[in-house]
């Protein structure tokens, strides 16, 4: 059996709102999470050793990231090279220049011939020879218009026809590679895309420009033995009869809090043409914890507050604290006693969102649907200034009241 390790979505570089810069290193806390995460991957892929890794994509959230960051990611990968451990580094849409014509961040890998280094950038098969024998890897790559297209063809043509198109000249030039490949070894398609079944993840949100959607009846097939997804960052098997196993390992460390509720972590499987045994490793990953409340009814809502704080587990969590309240109590909120309750979090962030009867049923015109009301605007940019961050109370409620005032104008204007 052949022991390959398959991660994805590593996305160094991202999430730094989350975390804080450490004295100590000078690095972005949040960063230093995520190499923890990748180094405990390469480790393993060293110490057992893995026959090879297969990276399913996106090693950056943009091709434009700090040289300290893609040393980061350098460093660990440069270990399997130096382990004799064999590496496959697929092109993901976030390593891909954002105008197609830029490169992407991973190619350097190939243009410095690390040794037993392949840069998936093409529809492509590979035949990586490995200590258990042979592996034959497909590489696809992120699609982009320009990869199956030509400009020409694509002018005048909205995004869904272009879509279209490039899954049509998709299905031929992956029944192509199919058709050269070697029947006795053991194979592996090796894809950063969203297939059909798949279930969102951050990467919807990340994504620049809309992607499209694979159909999975082109990856079922008896050819691949094992199919190695990247993109989508919830850990899924998109086909629970594993003929074969279409497999996202998810991303490494959550990007944000829609990761919040999904367990972290990488693959290891042990494959042989016509068989394969996978198993999710997961990954202590930094957790995510989102308290919601509505503190609206409560006659003390500091101490209904302090009490969900004082239940949650929120021991080194990024956290965030989200309730309703009314006007009136604001001043019954004391922020510092808060904030010194949220002490134990590796960092937190606190949204009141001030709930008002008036406006819902005196002006429904006002309401959800029709525009953003004042109140969430002014909510909206209280929350990019951080430097406001002891006013936020004081601001609202001040508002709130001027809004009520206008309300009444308005009132008396229709009548
Ligand atoms: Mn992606």
């Amino acid at each position: 059996m052949i022991k390959v390790l398959h991660l994805s979505d590593v996305h160094l570089g991202s999430g730094f709102a989350h975390g804080h810069t450490n004295p100590a290193t000078g690095l972005n806390t949040r960063l230093e999470d995520f190499i923890a995460s990748l180094r405990r991957c390469i480790d393993r892929a060293c110490q057992e050793p893995a026959d090879a890794v297969l990276f399913g994509g996106d090693a950056f959230p943009d091709t434009t990231q700090a040289p300290y960051i893609q040393e980061a990611f350098a460093r660990e990968f440069r270990r399997l090279a130096d382990a004799g451990v064999p590496a496959v580094l697929l092109v993901g849409n976030h390593d891909q220049h954002s105008q197609g014509t830029g490169g992407d961040s991973l190619c350097i890998y190939r243009t410095l011939a690390v040794p037993g280094f392949i840069v998936g950038d093409r529809l492509a098969t590979h035949v990586i020879p490995t200590a258990n024998g042979d592996l034959q890897v497909v590489t696809l790559p992120w699609l982009t218009r320009s990869t199956l297209l030509t400009r020409p063809e694509t002018e005048g043509l909205s995004l869904e026809a272009i879509h279209h198109l490039i899954i049509q000249r998709l299905a031929p030039a992956l029944e192509g590679e199919i058709r050269n490949l070697d029947p006795h070894l053991p194979t592996i398609l090796l894809g950063h895309l969203m297939a059909d079944r798949a279930s969102f993840g951050a990467e919807k949100g990340l994504a620049v420009g809309r992607g499209f959607s694979i159909p999975l009846s082109l990856l079922l097939r008896p050819e691949f033995d094992y199919v190695a997804l990247g993109h989508v960052h919830k850990h899924q098997n998109l086909n629970p009869a594993n003929n074969p196993p279409i497999v996202y390992p998810g991303s490494i460390e959550r990007v944000d809090f829609s990761e919040e509720k999904e367990a972290k972590g990488y693959v290891w499987l042990e494959i042989a043409k016509g068989r394969v045994d996978w198993q999710f490793c997961p990954l202590p990953a930094r957790p995510f914890l989102t308290l919601e409340l509505d503190v609206s009814e409560e006659e003390n809502p500091q101490t209904a507050l302090l009490a969900a704080i004082g239940q949650a587990q929120i021991d080194g969590a990024v956290a965030r604290l989200l309730y309703k309240i009314r006007s009136e109590q604001l001043e019954q909120i004391d922020n510092r006693q808060l904030q010194a309750a949220l002490k134990p979090c590796h960092s937190y962030t606190i949204r009141p969102e001030v709930v008002s009867q008036f406006t819902r049923s005196r002006l429904p015109e006002l309401g959800a649907g029709h525009s953003l009301d004042p109140l969430a605007a002014l909510k909206a940019y209280l929350e990019n200034r951080k430097d406001l961050k002891d006013l936020v109370p004081d601001m609202l409620e001040a508002a709130e009241r001027l809004l009520q005032g206008e309300g009444e104008t308005l009132w008396l204007e229709e009548l």
